[in-house]
């Protein structure tokens, strides 16, 4: 039997019987290897020991974690070992909020760091749309972490605080060594784009977006990590999706998306220690919603909101089961 070599290398990308793979320390030397049997599925991010010349992937290192989507027969890990994931938007095709929450919920269940991104900022009325979207899936004040455009709009400097200067900036100021960065987000919010402009040599496929279906056209197809040397780190651009399954996560779990249900019944615990907020009596999260109404304690436009998550969280509730 051959022997694993002890040099881990990092998994740029996989895809059918073979995985591109360059050592992890020294400079980027990537390479094509076989995997070695059919348990093996590498993405990229992965850490993996090869066998002695000629080389094949021999063995997967523990994931620290990984970025997962399960339907209910089918679970797809999209990236591993992440640092920091930028979770990218847009006003066009305009982000679906419900998409974003199981996305934010599946990243606080691994203990992922997040950085919201609102792309195509260059298009005014659509981001002004992309701004109320918001509202649904962010706990107040709902505010993305940096606004950014692609493309070049006259006299810009793109990598300019209207560029994409903010994001790295944001990325920067999370103070990560060697930051392993997920792109991730909706098919046609701009990933490739922004990864094309961030590390202008990686020359990613983009596409323009179904105007008849207003959608993306999933033109990434597999996640590819890409040295950013920026920042000391990596990139991984990855498939874009249009649905977004979360039936690897529990009502726990779920409550990553809804930090505010925890600040909200600081007031006392509902009556039912298994409570979902619906119907049940006793709830003090209903409880302090009508009160916060009644006796004026927030906006409106707050009331509004913490109303339109609590729908959405039931109903995320009801299809866990
Ligand atoms: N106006 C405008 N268009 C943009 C911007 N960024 C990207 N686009 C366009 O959006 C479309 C989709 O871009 P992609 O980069 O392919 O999107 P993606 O998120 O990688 O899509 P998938 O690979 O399918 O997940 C392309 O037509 C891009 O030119 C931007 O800042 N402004
Ligand atoms: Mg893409
Ligand atoms: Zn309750």
């Amino acid at each position: 039997m051959r022997r694993s070599h002890s040099e881990a290398h990092r998994v740029i990308s996989a895809h059918g019987s073979h995985a591109w793979v360059s050592p992890v320390t020294g400079p980027l030397n990537s390479q094509a290897v076989p995997l070695k049997g059919r348990a093996l599925k590498p993405v990229a991010g992965d850490l993996a020991l090869l066998s002695e010349p000629p080389s094949s992937l021999m063995e997967l290192l523990p994931r620290r974690n990984a970025l997962v989507r399960a339907e209910a027969h089918r679970q797809k890990v999209i990236a591993a070992n992440l640092d920091l994931v930028i979770v990218l938007v847009s006003g066009e095709p305009l982000f679906a909020p419900e998409l974003m929450v199981r996305l934010l919920a599946t990243l606080a269940s691994e203990g992922l760091p997040y950085i919201i991104a609102l792309n195509k900022t260059d298009l005014s009325e659509e981001t002004d749309r992309a701004r109320a979207s918001l509202r649904s899936c962010l706990p107040w004040p709902c505010l993305p972490d940096a606004e950014i455009s692609c493309i070049d709009h006259e006299g810009q400097d793109p990598s300019s605080e209207s560029g994409t200067g903010a994001l790295v900036q944001a990325i920067r100021a999370q103070g990560i060594t060697n930051p392993v960065v997920g792109l991730v987000g909706q098919s046609g919010m701009g990933k490739s784009s922004l990864l094309n402009r961030l590390i202008p040599d990686a020359g990613a496929q983009t596409q323009a977006i179904s105007q008849a279906l207003q959608t993306g056209r999933h033109t990434t197809t597999v996640s590819r990590a890409y040295e950013w040397l920026d920042v000391d780190g990596w990139l991984i651009d990855t498939p874009g999706f249009q649905t977004f399954g979360i039936q690897h996560l529990t009502t726990e779990d779920l409550l990553g998306a809804f930090p505010e249900w925890l600040e909200i019944q600081n007031k006392g615990r509902c009556r039912f220690y298994n409570c979902q907020h619906d119907q049940e009596p006793g709830c003090v999260l209903t409880e302090s919603l009508n009160t916060m109404l009644t006796e004026k304690l927030v906006s409106e436009d707050r009331y509004q909101q913490l109303q339109q998550r609590l729908g959405l969280w039931r109903r995320l509730v009801h299809e866990l089961g």
